[in-house]
């Protein structure tokens, strides 16, 4: 069977302008608004980033379009056609598919740009896609996690190597902090494997880059009067000016994309928390459209081909 398979890459999406930060907003808070204080603060930190407003929105679209040429390499011209699908913004999940549908597209794999499962987050992203794949008849099949690919694993240990290079500091003196989006702890009593990948692909890291000075810390948690996992790295931070570390490199792992998440609270909130206690942070690199990662993606939407429901 030739007929081409639709991919539906799907990522967290950033508002169109200044303007459209509400509606993002909302639609993140499942339809209830936020306060003008609440707005106004994520409006400040949107504002405050380098890279553009919102670098979100091309960083994605470069990551699709390089991956469509890896599969156009690997499956041949025409084989794999991939659509956007975004979490928060348009195209929505639902929009990707629904073009699929227009094409005529009978089989479609979903790939999330993060590598390991949650039930609250790549699950939240494959349950609509499959729920708009069924509506539509198109068999579909979701790639869970990559968290472990070779290849992920590789890119992300030549980053950290060229993190500690570019600060002239020794694999064993200073210590790599990997890191990722906080969520609610609940997730820990509903078994969700969220937790064990994010360690899972740290300890990989660490491994392939000959690191031993390393700890995983959470980041970016929301504030909704419940718990979220922790520490929060600002915390971690606190603990590591008292262990006397003097240079720390953040290593996103969770991450893909130079986004908000990472201009934000990385490179000002806990570089300013980092420079009051006297610590250098620095950050790897993001992936964004690293040919590795490229070749990751490609070969995980490849092997899911073939799952169909
Ligand atoms: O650059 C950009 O415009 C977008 C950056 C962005 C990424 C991202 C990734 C993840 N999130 C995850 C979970 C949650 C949960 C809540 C939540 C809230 C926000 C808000 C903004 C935001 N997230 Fe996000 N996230 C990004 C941006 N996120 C803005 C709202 C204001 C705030 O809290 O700062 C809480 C929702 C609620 O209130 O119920 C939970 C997870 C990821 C990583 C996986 C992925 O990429 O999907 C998990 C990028």
């Amino acid at each position: 069977d030739h007929a081409p398979i639709g991919v539906l890459v799907m990522s967290y999406g950033t508002p169109e302008s200044l303007e459209g930060v509400e509606a993002y907003y909302t639609h993140i808070r499942r339809g209830h608004p936020p306060t003008e204080e609440q707005l106004e603060d994520l409006t400040s930190r949107y504002r405050a980033i380098v890279g553009g407003v919102f670098p979100l929105r091309e960083n994605t679209n470069r990551q699709v379009e390089a991956l469509q040429r890896r599969l156009d390499e690997l499956g041949g011209q025409g084989r794999y056609v991939c659509y956007q699908g975004l979490k928060h913004a348009s195209p929505f999940i639902e929009d990707g598919i629904a073009a699929m549908a227009r094409d005529g597209i009978e089989r479609a794999v979903g790939i999330v740009l993060t590598p390991q499962y949650s039930s609250m987050s790549v699950g939240g992203y494959l349950k609509r896609a499959r729920e708009a794949a069924e509506r539509h008849e198109i068999a579909f099949a979701g790639v869970e996690s990559y968290h472990l690919h070779p290849v992920l694993i590789d890119a992300l240990a030549q980053r950290v190597n060229a993190g500690l290079v570019k600060a002239g500091v020794s694999a064993d003196e200073g210590l790599v902090l990997f890191s990722a989006h906080s969520l609610p702890a609940r997730i820990l009593e509903m078994n969700d494997p969220y937790q064990d990948q994010l360690l899972e692909t740290s300890k990989a890291v660490a491994e392939a880059a000959g690191i031993s000075r390393w700890q995983f810390t959470w980041q970016s948690a929301g504030q909704t009067g419940q718990p979220w996992l922790g520490p929060d790295i600002l915390e971690t931070l606190n603990g590591l000016a008292k262990e006397n570390v003097n240079f720390v490199l953040v290593t996103p792992v969770g991450f893909v994309s130079d986004h908000l998440e990472v201009l934000y609270d990385i490179d000002i909130e806990a570089k300013r928390h980092a420079s009051e206690l006297g610590l250098a942070l620095d950050r790897i690199q993001m992936l964004n459209d690293d040919p590795k990662y490229m070749q990751a993606l490609a070969d995980s939407v490849i092997g899911t081909v073939g799952g169909f429901d």
